[in-house]
């Protein structure tokens, strides 16, 4: 984006938005008006709330705050702050309704697009390779995926449709990669659209590690849970035990046995679990029980990124794993093409520099590190993005699922969540000190 002219920019800029809608808006016409208000779980909100947010965000930074123009709503603004009430609570405020918010957020986008097409794209760091356009592109793609995590915990009959997705292409892989010790660069100075949390880019050394070459499947998790890993304290932190006896928790969301077999639902559809797709709607405290079962632990923060980025020939990190270029279809499941996690070794043409796949698509993977910023962070545009959710409470997730938009991840992206979050489409791989 650095390299695109004033004009080029705004065409990709306007096409990121368009798609985000795109898909907001499938996500919302495939239910009816009382399934977009109702609340499908109290971790959620209603979809209703999601797309109206989604308007009310792209009004605040882009209508207001760019474009420094009259607010269309301001007495809404209260409504869709997600700092004054929780997600719990959404259902009884008084919202907009389906048509309203539609009619809403229609409005905003043309005045966004108004703002886009006069802005110049320079001087301001809100304005500077349209990071505010990128910013909130990012911000509505993550609430689609937040709507279709929703779609997953909805009942009733199948309404989301998309094709299968490939088979294993890789031939036989080696269990895991070993990486030697040594420095690389973490983060980035330089990505137009990167958030707070990813910035400064600095040196970070890493001691010598090996990691799985593919992420933890259903079949190998399988195991774990039937040779009784649930109900064996030793494989568990004292939080992650505490957690799974509480809420009588064994095995991932969405599985269930019957006699012998194990199904699961994936967004209305049963089916059995299938063994070579990564396992998905795990905790954090259950891929660190697994973990350690395997005699090993999730990676920290820089070893996954390092993993993810770091070529031993120049010795740069890449934006991706296979290099500096945005995803195609054939390197990463990402964007809701598939409704699922393909089988491990579907990429090998995403393969990192030292050899490991499926690092960015299919499932966000849990690390073992805390979220923090990194030295010399500075919170941007706002507090509320990043810096209020730093802390050992959130767990830092890597890598985009396949319910992820290429604009909202690179090899760079952080995640975070609180350790017991399954909803989310987050599964793992394993890691060991060498
Ligand atoms: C980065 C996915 C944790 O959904 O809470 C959406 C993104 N921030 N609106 C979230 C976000 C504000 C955030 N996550
Ligand atoms: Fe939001």
């Amino acid at each position: 984006l650095h390299q695109l002219g004033a004009e080029r920019l705004r065409e990709h800029t306007a096409r990121a938005l368009t798609r985000a809608r795109e898909r907001s808006r499938t996500l919302t016409d495939a239910v009816d008006d009382e399934d977009l208000v109702r609340q499908h779980s109290r971790l959620m909100s209603p979809l209703v709330w999601d797309l109206a947010h989604i308007g009310s965000q792209e009004e605040i930074w882009l209508v207001r705050d760019v474009g420094g123009r009259e607010p269309l709503r301001p007495d809404i603004d209260d409504l869709y702050d997600a700092f004054q009430h929780p997600r719990a609570d959404r259902p009884t405020l008084p919202l907009l309704g389906p048509a309203e918010a539609r009619a809403y957020v229609g409005e905003v986008r043309d005045k966004a697009f108004d703002v886009l097409g006069t802005a110049r794209l320079t001087g301001s760091r809100l304005t500077e390779t349209a990071f505010a356009f990128g910013m909130i592109t990012q911000h509505e793609q993550q609430h689609d995926e937040t709507m279709l995590a929703t779609h997953q915990l909805r009942r009733g009959e199948p309404v989301l449709r998309a094709g299968p997705t490939p088979p294993r292409r890789a031939g036989p892989l080696p269990a895991e990669v070993r990486v030697p010790a040594g420095t690389f660069l973490m983060g980035t100075s330089v990505e137009p659209w990167a958030l707070d949390n990813e910035r400064p880019a600095h040196e970070v050394h890493v001691d010598a590690f090996a990691i799985d070459t593919l992420p933890v499947t259903c079949g190998d998790y399988l195991e774990f849970v039937e040779s009784g890993g649930y109900a064996q304290s030793r494989w568990w932190s004292a939080a992650g035990w505490e957690y799974v006896r509480a809420h009588e928790i064994v095995a991932p969301r969405f599985w269930r046995r019957e006699g012998e077999r194990w199904w699961r639902r994936r967004f209305g559809v049963d089916e059995p679990v299938p063994p070579e797709e990564p396992v998905v709607h795990v905790s954090f405290h259950e891929a660190q029980a697994y973990a350690s079962w395997a005699g090993k632990r999730l990676p920290t923060e820089p070893e996954w990124e390092k993993a993810a980025r770091f070529d031993p020939v120049s010795g740069r990190s890449r934006r991706f794993p296979w290099g500096d270029e945005e995803p195609r279809a054939d390197q990463a499941n990402l964007g809701q093409r598939h409704l699922r996690p393909a089988p491990v070794g579907a990429y090998p043409d995403g393969a990192s520099a030292l050899g490991v796949h499926q690092l960015i698509g299919d499932v966000w993977e849990w690390t073992g590190s805390d979220f923090r910023g990194y030295p010399g962070f500075t919170a941007f545009p706002y507090r509320e993005y990043s810096e209020v959710f730093f802390g050992p409470d959130h767990k830092v997730l890597r890598g985009g699922s396949f319910g992820t938009d290429i604009a909202a991840v690179r090899g760079t992206f952080r995640n975070w969540d609180y350790p017991i979050r399954r909803q989310i489409f987050a599964g793992f791989r394993c890691a060991r000190s060498i």
